[in-house]
C-alpha cells in the first residue's frame, strides 16, 4: 500500500499492557481501522477449513511467534478489506486510510517484511508497563476471557517471547525516533488522554 495513501501505526507492549483496549478508544476518536494481529490470528484459528488452524493454536498457548507470512497475509488482506469497504461505503475524512496495527510487528524480521512488502509505518506507540501489572490484568481477564493463553504457564512464556523477540523491534524503531513510549499503568482514561494527544501529532 502507498504510505501517500495509508498511515499505519504500529501498536507495541508487554502482553496485558492495555493494546487493545487503548486502540478501541483511538478507533472513537481518530475513525481509525484497528486490527489485532492477534485477533486475527484467532479468528483463522477457529475458522473451518484453515490449513493453519492448529498450528495457530500451539503458538498461542506456548507464546511463541506464528510465522510471519502467515500473521502478514492476514493482516494485509484485513487492509485490502477495509480500504474497499471504505472507498464504496463511508470512507475516511481526508481520503487516507488509517490503520492501528495492534500487537505486530513481534519481531525483527516480521518488522523488515511487513515494511518492504506492506506499507511503511508512521509510529509506534508503546504501552509500558511493569510485568507486574500485566500479570494482574491478564490474570483477572482469565477469569471470563476464555483465552487458552490467559493462564500463569502461558503468560509466564509470553512475558518471555516478549522481552527476547519483541523489545528488539522497539529499540529498532526507537533508534529511529519512531516511538512515542506511553506510561499505560495508569487508569484506561489517563492512558488514553496522553495516547490520543500522541496520534493528534501525527495527524496535526
Ligand atoms: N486493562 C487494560 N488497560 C487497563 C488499565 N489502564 N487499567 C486497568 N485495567 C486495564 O488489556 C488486558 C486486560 O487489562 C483487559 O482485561 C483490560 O480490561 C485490562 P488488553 O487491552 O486486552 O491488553 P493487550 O495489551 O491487548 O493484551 P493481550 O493479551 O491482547 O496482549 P498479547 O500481546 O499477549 O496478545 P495478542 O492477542 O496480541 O497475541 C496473542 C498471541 O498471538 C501471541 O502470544 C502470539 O502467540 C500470537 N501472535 C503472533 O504469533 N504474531 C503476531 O503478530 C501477533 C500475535
Ligand atoms: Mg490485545
Amino acid at each position: 500500500f502507498d504510505s501517500n495513501k495509508v498511515t499505519v501505526i504500529f501498536v507495541l507492549g508487554g502482553p496485558g499492557a492495555g493494546k487493545g483496549t487503548q486502540c478501541g478508544r483511538l478507533v472513537e476518536d481518530f475513525d481509525f481501522c484497528h486490527l489485532s494481529a492477534g485477533d486475527l490470528l484467532r479468528g483463522e484459528q477457529n475458522r473451518e477449513g484453515s490449513e493453519y488452524g492448529d498450528l495457530i493454536r500451539t503458538c498461542i498457548r506456548e507464546g511463541t511467534i506464528v510465522p510471519m507470512e502467515v500473521t502478514i497475509k492476514l493482516l494485509e488482506n484485513a487492509m485490502a478489506a477495509a480500504l474497499t469497504e471504505r472507498t464504496s461505503g463511508e470512507g475516511w475524512t481526508d481520503g487516507k486510510g488509517r490503520f492501528l496495527i495492534d500487537g505486530f510487528p513481534r519481531k525483527m524480521d516480521q518488522a523488515l517484511k511487513f515494511e518492504e512488502e506492506v506499507c511503511v509505518s508512521s509510529l509506534t506507540i508503546y504501552f509500558s508497563t511493569t510485568e507486574e501489572v500485566m500479570l494482574s490484568r491478564l490474570l483477572e481477564r482469565g477469569k471470563t476471557s476464555g483465552r487458552e493463553d490467559d493462564n500463569v504457564e502461558s503468560i509466564k512464556k509470553r512475558f518471555r517471547t516478549y522481552r527476547s523477540d519483541t523489545m528488539p523491534v522497539i529499540e529498532h524503531y526507537a533508534k529511529e525516533n519512531k516511538v512515542a513510549e506511553i506510561d499505560s499503568t495508569g487508569s484506561i482514561e489517563e492512558v488514553h488522554k496522553v495516547a490520543s494527544a500522541v496520534v493528534n501529532k501525527v495527524f496535526a
